[in-house]
């Protein structure tokens, strides 16, 4: 029996269901042995906390990457979430080139921006960087702000569909070989996930809810990657997702005063009977 080991490398923000603490639980649900390499240590995240504490474990990469080669240790996919800096990106790269095995998916959430925003503590140049990590990705999972600055697209929220196929080119063409586009709205009251992959386009179009929570995208990356390495298409792994995050949306909004996050944990029985 083949079984598949998969590396996030993303923060580690200890309150505020995202990043690790979303990735390791939802990808192991699905069944699948996650290992992590967090690339920060945060009290809390960015996103509605302030004063949060930030320890940047960029310069403990490289030795991590070197001892995992000494032992042979590799993945059969890497899945980079939120990095902290433009140096773990260049990381990052060298963890693509090094600890991957044959055949291995490296699907990149460019984690830096939403609603027309960076996210507290990126700049411009953490965008360039972030560009060429994108390149390289098998699978890439924009929103759209975060697809506009990859392809320097001015930044309309008020789109049609030849805006976002004009992206999507964009990104194919920067190397990107395929598109997770998150987020996307062609109705009033709806929203969904177009899926580019080998060349060909779907959409897969569900209710907006009237509430948002923080850190939707990470469960969302997170139940896609646990559904493709499990061997789903990237359609039905982004249908699963999406169903999974709405699900987590809508237990979340029953809850009081629950506004730092989605909570995913009451639905994972959901997302592995998806996955059966
Ligand atoms: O969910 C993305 C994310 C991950 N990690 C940290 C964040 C954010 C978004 O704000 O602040 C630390």
């Amino acid at each position: 029996m083949t079984y598949p080991k998969i590396l996030t490398v993303q923060d580690i923000s200890c309150v505020g269901q995202c990043s690790l603490t979303v990735a390791l639980p939802i990808i192991s649900a699905c069944g699948v042995e996650t290992c992590v390499l967090p690339s920060a240590v945060l009290s809390t995240h960015t996103g509605g906390f302030s004063g949060c504490t930030f320890r940047d474990l960029t310069e403990d990469m490289p030795a991590i990457k070197d001892h995992w080669k000494k032992e042979n240790i590799s993945f059969q996919a890497i899945y980079t979430g939120y990095l902290g800096s433009a140096k773990q990106i260049e990381y990052v790269a060298e963890l693509f080139n090094e600890v991957a095995a044959p055949g291995c998916l490296k699907v990149v959430d460019p984690a830096m921006a939403d609603n027309g925003k960076l996210y507290t503590g990126f700049d411009a140049a953490f965008v360039e960087a972030m560009k060429g990590l994108c390149s390289k990705a098998d699978y890439l999972f924009p929103n759209l702000t975060e697809a506009c600055l990859l392809t320097d697209t001015e930044y309309n929220p008020d789109y049609d569909r030849a805006y976002i196929d004009a992206i999507l080119n964009k990104l194919t063409a920067m190397g990107c070989k395929n598109v997770i586009f998150t987020g996307v709205s062609y109705a009033p009251g709806k929203t969904g996930v177009v899926v580019l992959e080998n060349g060909e386009c779907s959409y897969y179009e569900h209710d907006k809810l009237p509430n948002s929570c923080h850190g939707t995208g990470d469960i969302f990356a997170s139940a896609f990657v646990g559904a493709l390495v499990r061997g789903k298409s990237a359609f039905d792994a982004a249908k699963i997702a999406a169903d999974y995050t709405v699900e987590c949306i809508k237990v979340t909004a029953k809850m009081e005063n629950h506004w730092y996050g989605a909570a995913f944990e009451p639905v994972l029985g959901k997302l592995i009977g998806m996955l059966a």
